[in-house]
C-alpha cells in the first residue's frame, strides 16, 4: 500500500488557527502519533505528511500544515506555506475550536478555498470541553459549509469524519489511466527508455513504471527497449506496434525510425495529458515564436536535484531559447518554488510534472492562465523545436492519426 506515490493519492489538507487541533486531528484520523501536540501555538511549522488507505478512497496522503494565523516575519512564511499546501488539496478540513466563532483567518481561508473549487469541511474540534459558541452552525448552514463536530483528543465523530470525507471525495482527483482511451486490447507499445545518466540507478524513471502498469491495466503488450536496439527490434516484429513512446531528450533519433503511419509520442505529452492539461501546454508551446530580446521564461521543475550532464532544465532547454533568440531572460523556481504569480513571464516551461498530484500541477496551469501566461511543458517544448509537435499529439487527436 505505501507504494503507491504520493503524487497518485488524494490529497487532504489539514487547515485552520494555531492549537486548533490539527495535529491532534491527524494523529486521530490515522491512529498514529505522527505528529507533534502541544498547548504552545505555532507547534507545527513545516508540513507533514501521512500516507494511508481509507476505505472507499484508497490511497490517500493526509497533510498536517502550521497555523494560518501565524505572526511575525517567520509566522507568516508559515501561513504562505500553508496556503502553498492548498494549490495540491483535493479536499480540505478546516479545523475550528468550538469555542470560537468564523473570523477573518477563515472567512479568507474559504474564501480562497471556494474559488479553487475544493471541496470543503469544517471540523468543529473539542466538544468534549462543552457547547459549540453559538450561531457558528448556522453560520456555516448559510455558507453552505459542511461540518462535523469531533473531540480529536477523546476520538469522538472521527468515523463521521470519515465517512463525510468518502461522500465529498472528488473522482477526478487523478485522471484514470494514461493511455486506456487510446488502446484496444492486444495492441503493443513499443517504450524507447534510454538508460541515460538522469536515468535512477537500478529502475526505470517513475512516468516508464507508470506507463508500462497502465498498458499491462488496458491488456496491452509492452516491448521496452534503449535507443539503439530499436532499428532491430522493429525489424523483428512481426506486426508493427500501435504506439512507440520515447523520452523526448532522443525524440529526433528515435523518429527516423517511425515510419509516418506508425503512431509516435513522447512521457512528456503522456504526462501533459495524465496530470495537467495537454491543451493549454501545447498552445504554449506554439508561443515560442513570439519571444524575443528581452522575453522573460520562467523554467519550473517540481524537484531539486543538481543538474547531472546535459540537463534538460539548466543547458538544453537554455540552449534552444539562446538559439531562438540572443537576450532572453531566463529564471527559474524548483520544488515547491512556484511563483504564484507568473504575470510578468512571456512562456512558462514546466517539466512533466511526475512527483506532482494533478491538483498541483493543475493550479499551476491555472496561475500562469489567470494572467494569461502561456505555459508548456520541457517535452512538448522540445517536441515544438523539433518540429514533430504535430506528430507527437496525433495520437490524441483521433481524426488525424493515421494508425490508431
Ligand atoms: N480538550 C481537547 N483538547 C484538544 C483537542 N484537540 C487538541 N487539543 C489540545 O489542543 C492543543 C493544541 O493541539 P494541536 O493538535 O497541537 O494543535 P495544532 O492546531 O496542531 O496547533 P499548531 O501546530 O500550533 O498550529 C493541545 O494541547 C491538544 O492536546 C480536543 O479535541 N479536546
Ligand atoms: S517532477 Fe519534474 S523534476 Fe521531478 S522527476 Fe518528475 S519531471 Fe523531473
Ligand atoms: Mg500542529
Amino acid at each position: 500500500m505505501n507504494d503507491t506515490p504520493l503524487s497518485n493519492r488524494m490529497h487532504i489538507g489539514i487547515f485552520g488557527r494555531r492549537n486548533a487541533g490539527k495535529s491532534t486531528l491527524i494523529n486521530s484520523i490515522t491512529g498514529q502519533d505522527i505528529a507533534i501536540v502541544s498547548n504552545v501555538p505555532g507547534t507545527t511549522t513545516d508540513p507533514v505528511y501521512k500516507a494511508m488507505e481509507i476505505h472507499e478512497i484508497g490511497p490517500v496522503v493526509i497533510i498536517d500544515t502550521g497555523g494560518i494565523d501565524d505572526s511575525g516575519e517567520i509566522g507568516q512564511l508559515r501561513v504562505k506555506k500553508a496556503y502553498k499546501i492548498l494549490s495540491k488539496t483535493d479536499i480540505a478540513l478546516l479545523v475550528l475550536e468550538r469555542s470560537q466563532g468564523l473570523g477573518e483567518y477563515e472567512l479568507n481561508f474559504i474564501k480562497e478555498v471556494k474559488a479553487r473549487g475544493v471541496p470543503l469541511i469544517a471540523v468543529i474540534n473539542k466538544i468534549d470541553q462543552g457547547d459549540v459558541v453559538s450561531g457558528l452552525l448556522s453560520e456555516l448552514q448559510l455558507k453552505k459549509i459542511n461540518y462535523i463536530c469531533v473531540s480529536a483528543l477523546k476520538n469522538k465523530g472521527i468515523g463521521e469524519l470519515r465517512q463525510k470525507i468518502v461522500e465529498l471525495a472528488p473522482d477526478d482527483y487523478e485522471r484514470k489511466s494514461i493511455l486506456k482511451d487510446i488502446l484496444a486490447p492486444r495492441d503493443l507499445v513499443l517504450m524507447v527508455a534510454p538508460l541515460d545518466m538522469e536515468a535512477p540507478k537500478g529502475r526505470l524513471k517513475l512516468p516508464q513504471v507508470q506507463t508500462i502498469r497502465d498498458v499491462l491495466d488496458t491488456d496491452c503488450r509492452v516491448l521496452v527497449i534503449k535507443e539503439p536496439e530499436l532499428e532491430d527490434a522493429l525489424d523483428n516484429l512481426k506486426n508493427p506496434p500501435k504506439l512507440v513512446i520515447t523520452e523526448s531528450q532522443v525524440l529526433s533519433s528515435v523518429a527516423k525510425f517511425i515510419p509516418q503511419n506508425i503512431a509516435l509520442t513522447t512521457f512528456s505529452v503522456l504526462y501533459a495529458r495524465y496530470k495537467g492539461d495537454l491543451d493549454i501546454l501545447v498552445e504554449g508551446a506554439r508561443q515560442i515564436d513570439n519571444l524575443k530580446a528581452g522575453s522573460r521564461v520562467l523554467i519550473a521543475e517540481a524537484c531539486t536535484h543538481h543538474p547531472i550532464g546535459d540537463d534538460i532544465g539548466k543547458v538544453i532547454i537554455p540552449g534552444h531559447l539562446n538559439f531562438k533568440s540572443e537576450g532572453i531572460v531566463i529564471k527559474y523556481a524548483s520544488g515547491y518554488d512556484f511563483p504564484l504569480d507568473v504575470k510578468g513571464y512571456s512562456l512558462v516551461i514546466h517539466c512533466g510534472g511526475c512527483m506532482l498530484n494533478r491538483r498541483e500541477m493543475l493550479s499551476r496551469i491555472g496561475y500562469a492562465s489567470a494572467v494569461h501566461t502561456p505555459i508548456t511543458n520541457y517535452g512538448v517544448f522540445l517536441a515544438y523545436m523539433h518540429g514533430m509537435l504535430e506528430r507527437v499529439v496525433a495520437p490524441f487527436e483521433p481524426e488525424k492519426c493515421v494508425s490508431l
